[in-house]
């Protein structure tokens, strides 16, 4: 459960990290990684946190664009992944979200070795990109993300009205440099793997160059209230229904959607 004090933190920070109760689903999910990775790329090591760390020993900065790719093709089309996923952060999401869920239908893997620039998420809010306000990231870890260049960093709440309005009035200002500006301010965050970290994406996050010596490998997904709403502002490809797909729903829920739709074409006959 979680309890008022992490609701507390949440509520304050935007954030959570959490140990998963459901071990066994994280390790379910770590080993499918393991084993697409280690099938185009042999790994030396049956240790998979050893192989994860040492990724970049094995792969090009190249190839890394169509090994992610590929990954992440396999990832989506395995159906047992997904309630691994839901599985692993079902605690999270009950205490911050809901028990009736949306999950984005689509699961990312991110893979940052050292010193690529190409995979850098800059500074951004996934607001600006349409996303729900309703919404949270659950960011899975597939090893232990150091406090470091190897993790994603996140703003305070506080801070994020200084740094959403100088990227929302400033013309002259790129990301880069409002991230400079505001360096001080981001906070990377220390997950080790077991643990889960969820997030309002309405905070300023991202990630930097890994300028350390370890690849890091992580997952994240988007998960709403299924009821929330999915329009808020504006409609884009991301906050339309087809970005996430119903993953829990409960029976009256079911019951009255059938209601409204039988109604609707005349055909309702008193059945549930
Ligand atoms: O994994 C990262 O470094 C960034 C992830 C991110 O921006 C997101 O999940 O919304
Ligand atoms: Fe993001």
């Amino acid at each position: 459960m979680v309890n008022e004090k992490e609701i507390n933190f949440f509520k304050k920070n935007g954030y959570l990290i959490k140990k998963s109760p459901d071990q066994i689903s994280l390790n379910k999910l770590q080993d499918f990684v393991y084993k697409i990775l280690s099938k185009k790329k042999k790994s030396l090591s049956k240790d998979k946190k050893k192989y994860f760390q040492s990724l970049h020993k094995y792969i090009t900065k190249k190839e890394l664009n169509n090994f992610r790719v590929n990954a992440i093709t396999l990832i989506n089309r395995n159906k047992n992944f997904r309630d691994l996923y839901y599985n692993s952060s079902k605690e999270l999401l009950d205490g911050l979200v809901g028990n009736e869920i949306a999950m984005q239908k689509k699961i990312n893997l991110s893979i940052q070795i050292p010193n690529d620039t190409k995979s850098m998420l800059p500074m951004h809010s996934d607001i600006y990109a349409g996303e729900s306000p309703f919404e949270v990231v659950v960011w899975i870890p597939l090893m232990d993300v150091k406090k470091s260049t190897h993790s994603m960093f996140i703003t305070n709440p506080k801070d994020n009205i200084a740094i959403n309005k100088a990227i929302t009035k400033s013309k002259k200002l790129t990301i880069i440099k409002i991230y400079n500006k505001f360096k001080k301010k981001f906070k990377f965050l220390k997950i080790n793997f077991g643990e889960i970290l969820i997030f309002s994406p309405i905070i300023q996050h991202g990630n930097v160059v890994n300028t350390t010596k370890e690849t890091r490998i992580s997952l994240n997904c988007r998960f709403k209230s299924l009821l929330s709403p999915y329009d808020v502002f504006s409609k884009t490809h991301r906050n339309i229904p087809h970005f996430f797909q119903p993953h829990t729903v409960k029976p009256l829920t079911k019951i009255g959607f059938n209601f409204i739709e039988t109604v609707n074409k005349k055909k309702f006959h008193g059945s549930l």
